[in-house]
């Protein structure tokens, strides 16, 4: 520590100071820095990315407060491969995470660390993911040697000095949080835009509640709070105090009478989770509102009286770009005018950004997300995209047009029911609802989506993603199925479970269902059911809408055409029974015997 230049503590905690000092002499950084999480330090943090040419500060006319930032091309997404359960036994992971002993875990991770902040700053970014103070509250440190990591995490939590005054009140554990880029800086050697390693490792300590993320720069990888607490450890903690961290985003949704019922849901990537939570209501509608809590991320827990309550941990959005526009998602398009950090997404020549997706038009020059210029033309032969796919928007949610009065409310808002999605080109009806919470549950462990890209396996494969927690649950996936089950124990009002399924095609292969704005059509009849005011048809799933009780003001949807979209096929039906089976075995030992049940049942009524 002697040699170690850094701004004094702000803060009298002994266990923090003595943290600090520990992971210094372990990394070795030139500087610490103690963040306050100020307007001034995040305007001068910016500044020095712009100054090491990780920054590109946007056309302030046309985007004020905007950078946008290039990646490493090999470091441009989540690294699943590389992300680790290490709890002590290999069994608590469960075979759907990777699992590797702590101890030499631990043994390897010291390895990458030491000296591994050489020549750079090391931040210490205090944060609380959820209202700073409030009940369902926790509190992180993550120390990085990365700026672009610190101005993210300003988006997307509280951080800061108010943090380290909840800190210091000594109420509730920290979870540490050690993430470095793995790029030492010797003998004076100039750094480059994006700093990262090839060798990535993104490693969880669910016992001792720990998160260590090495090597990469990126998103998940990067911004600690997000998936790696809010999710997998959060997951562990939500387990022994029994709650739920779920990978949800929460709407409210207010009738013409100003009647708000609040729904949570759960879908896996790219079927537009982002678009849904800020979704605007069709025309025909007039008086709905939908109001956005969270798009990615929800804390549940019972309150007092037995009913649910949730909040948004969060305080941004780190949202895909590519497919986002005036016509899919206006509300985030408001969203992001200002104040955003773009990530690999291209930019255009009066010093704005495009993705895929924006304009109907691509622009006839700008500079792909790797810097280099592109046109329409060049895109057309090299088949490269300006945008990369996985580019993304750090954009404040304080910003969203849309977002809900109760979205900082510490307490939560009343959850009354959960929505499970997926994109399902067949078998999947528009709409129904579980018979009850365990057939819900049921629902949400089986649900899957189809893949979309080549690269992500075959075309049209159905991949198992149960409550879209596949990458994020920090436990074994079938105690995961159990604690659902046994959360109903401690709920006097259970929410009520559907699934929904935008993405039926006819025989030809067309969407038979509009979606976007339409799908507050189905979301009122979810109102609906929830307060006891629609009626429901018995199928040997659940319970399905009749033609007449849909809000049809607005759309032409022939009975006919609605018929299709919810026929339950069941030949179909009784092969996707089948398939469930493939997760279900290789969950057997941990799985809740309710859901060997569930799917008897289910089989016989087909
Ligand atoms: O986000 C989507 N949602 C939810 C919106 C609240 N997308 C985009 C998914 C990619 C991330 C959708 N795509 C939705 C949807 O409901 N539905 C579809 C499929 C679809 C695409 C285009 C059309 C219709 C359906 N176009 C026309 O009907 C003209
Ligand atoms: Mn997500």
């Amino acid at each position: 520590m002697a040699t170690t230049l850094h701004t004094p503590a702000p803060t009298t905690n002994k266990h923090l100071i003595r943290w600090v000092e520990k992971m210094a002499d372990l990394t070795q950084p030139d500087r610490i820095h103690w963040c306050d999480g100020s307007q001034q330090e995040y305007d001068a943090l910016c500044d020095q990315l712009e100054a090491n040419g990780t920054f590109t500060r946007l056309n302030q006319q046309l985007w004020p407060g905007c950078f946008l930032a290039r990646s490493d091309p090999r470091d441009v997404a989540r690294v699943e491969e590389r992300t680790f359960i290490c709890s002590l036994s290999k069994d608590a992971a469960g075979p759907t995470n990777n699992w590797e002993d702590p101890f030499k875990m631990r043994r390897k991770l010291k390895q990458l660390f030491k000296g591994c902040m050489r020549g750079r700053t090391m931040y210490v970014l205090p944060f609380s993911m959820g209202p700073v103070g409030g009940p369902m509250s926790r509190l992180g440190v993550q120390l990085t040697d990365s700026a672009y990591a610190v101005v993210n995490m300003r988006i997307m939590c509280r951080i800061g000095e108010p943090v380290y005054r909840e800190i210091e009140k000594d109420t509730q554990r920290v979870v540490p949080c050690m993430h470095s880029v793995g790029m030492p800086l010797v003998n004076g050697e100039k750094d480059v835009p994006w700093p990262c390693n090839d060798e990535k490792y993104i490693v969880h300590f669910p016992e001792t509640r720990e998160i260590w993320s090495y090597g990469s720069g990126y998103g998940g990888n990067a911004l600690l709070g997000k998936k790696c607490f809010a999710l997998r450890i959060a997951s562990n903690i939500a387990r022994d105090e029994c709650w739920m961290a779920e990978h949800m985003l929460i709407v409210g949704l207010e009738s013409p009478t100003g009647e708000k019922t609040y729904v949570a849901g759960a879908f896996p990537s790219s079927c537009g989770k982002t678009n849904f939570a800020m979704m605007v209501p069709p025309k025909g509608m007039e008086g709905w509102k939908v109001w956005t809590v969270g798009d990615d991320i929800a804390w549940i827990k019972p309150d007092a009286n037995g009913h649910l309550r949730g909040i948004n941990p969060e305080t941004g959005f780190f949202g895909v770009a590519p497919g986002t526009s005036a016509k899919t998602n206006p509300n985030a398009m408001a969203t992001l005018r200002k104040n955003t950090i773009f990530t690999n997404v291209a930019e255009t020549m009066d010093g704005g950004v495009w993705w895929e997706g924006m304009t109907d038009e691509p622009p006839a020059e700008c500079l792909d997300w790797r810097g280099e210029r592109w046109t329409p033309q060049i895109g057309r032969v090299t088949g490269r995209t300006a945008a990369h796919p996985n580019g993304r928007f750090t954009a404040p949610a304080s910003q969203c047009p849309v977002i809900d009065s109760e979205w900082q409310n510490p307490e939560g808002v009343p959850i009354s029911a959960f929505l499970f999605g997926g994109r399902r080109s067949t078998t999947m009806p528009l709409i129904y609802q579980a018979f009850n919470w365990s057939a819900g549950v049921y629902i949400g462990a089986t649900m899957g989506s189809e893949t979309t890209a080549a690269a992500a396996g075959a075309l049209g494969h159905v991949r198992r993603d149960p409550m879209a927690m596949l990458p994020f649950c920090g436990y074994h996936m079938g105690d995961y199925f159990r604690h659902w089950i046994k959360m109903q124990r401690s709920i006097t009002r259970t929410p009520r479970i559907f699934h929904v399924n935008w993405f039926r095609k006819d025989a030809n292969g067309k969407f038979l269902w509009p979606g976007f704005s339409e799908n507050m059509r189905i979301l009122r009849w979810i109102v609906d059911r929830v307060r006891g005011r629609a009626q429901g048809m018995e199928t040997p799933i659940g319970w399905i809408p009749y033609y007449e009780d849909i809000d049809w003001n607005g759309l032409d949807m022939p009975e006919e055409k609605f018929n299709e979209l919810q026929r339950v096929d069941r030949a179909l039906w009784r092969k996707e029974v089948i398939s469930h089976e493939e997760l279900f075995i290789a969950l057997h030992d941990h799985l809740p015997p309710e859901m060997i049940y569930e799917r008897e049942l289910l089989i016989c009524r087909l």
